[in-house]
């Protein structure tokens, strides 16, 4: 099959409890390739957003779907090789890097796991480890940083070829150096991939095609960021403030 990645989401509600809703008649329509950020307060809904694009959940109404055809229709293996995931809460093995970031590509050769490794800026770190690709991570990762795991994150999705992307990116911050070498992986990521972004830093997703600014469940403003600034409205409070 040959996914293109265009992304539809048609009076979308849902709520993970019974009568209450947590996204509300949400609409939108990403092109193949383009990057739609979301942004808005905290419990907004963003992340729920994501979690039913990866139909973790089943919506209440409303359709979702990918190329024009409801992601209902197509199992939920194709869904996963169509989208790659950067989540917050990174979700590493206890295993060798290499195997950490060949992860669901098994038949990626030792070499393409490092080409995916530098794409996502990850390689350097990397060989600065104790045994480099062969070192092996404790559980979850625990014997690396914050933002090393990012990377390892961004590297696994690298070597994906899906082309939907999903990142929510962490709210926990890292240090200065380690986030321009997230931020150049994940420009790297994006590129060619239909990107739904979760930005915590707005100055991220300045460039992207569409923001979205979600408040209580519903999108109440939408536009480029240049757009969304002269409208001076609460993408303007957010940015400003
Ligand atoms: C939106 C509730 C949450 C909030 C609302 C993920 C999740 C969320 N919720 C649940 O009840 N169960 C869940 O598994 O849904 O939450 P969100 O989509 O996580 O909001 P966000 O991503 O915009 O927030 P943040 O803090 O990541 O910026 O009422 O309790
Ligand atoms: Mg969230």
């Amino acid at each position: 099959e040959n996914v293109q990645g265009e992304i539809g989401m048609e009076h979308v509600t849902f709520g993970y409890l019974e009568n209450q809703p947590v996204l509300k008649d949400i609409s939108l329509h990403a092109k193949k390739g383009q990057k739609i950020a979301f942004v808005g307060s905290t419990g907004a809904g963003k992340t729920t957003i994501t979690n039913l694009l990866n139909r973790f959940y089943e919506i209440w109404e409303g359709k979702i779907t990918i190329d024009g055809v409801d992601i209902r229709e197509n199992g939920l293996e194709s869904l996963r090789e169509n989208i790659a995931l950067v989540l917050q809460d990174t979700h590493l093995f206890t295993g060798t890097v290499m195997e950490n970031i060949r992860y669901g590509r098994l038949d990626a050769a030792d070499e393409e796991v490092i080409a995916a490794a530098k794409t996502a800026n990850a390689d350097a770190f990397i060989r600065r480890l104790q045994n480099g690709y062969d070192t092996v991570l404790e559980g979850d990762g625990a014997n690396l940083s914050q933002g090393q795991r990012q990377l390892l994150n961004i590297a696994r999705a690298a070597l994906s070829k899906a082309p939907v992307l999903v990142m929510d990116e962490a709210t926990s911050s890292v240090d200065t150096i380690t986030e321009r070498q997230i931020q150049e992986g994940m420009d790297a990521l994006m590129k060619d991939r239909t990107t739904f972004v979760i930005a915590h830093r707005l100055s991220t997703i300045r460039n992207s095609d569409m923001i979205m600014v979600l408040e209580h469940g519903r999108i109440i403003e939408r536009g480029t960021h240049t757009e969304l600034l002269q409208r001076q409205g609460r993408y303007y409070e957010l940015y400003t403030g």
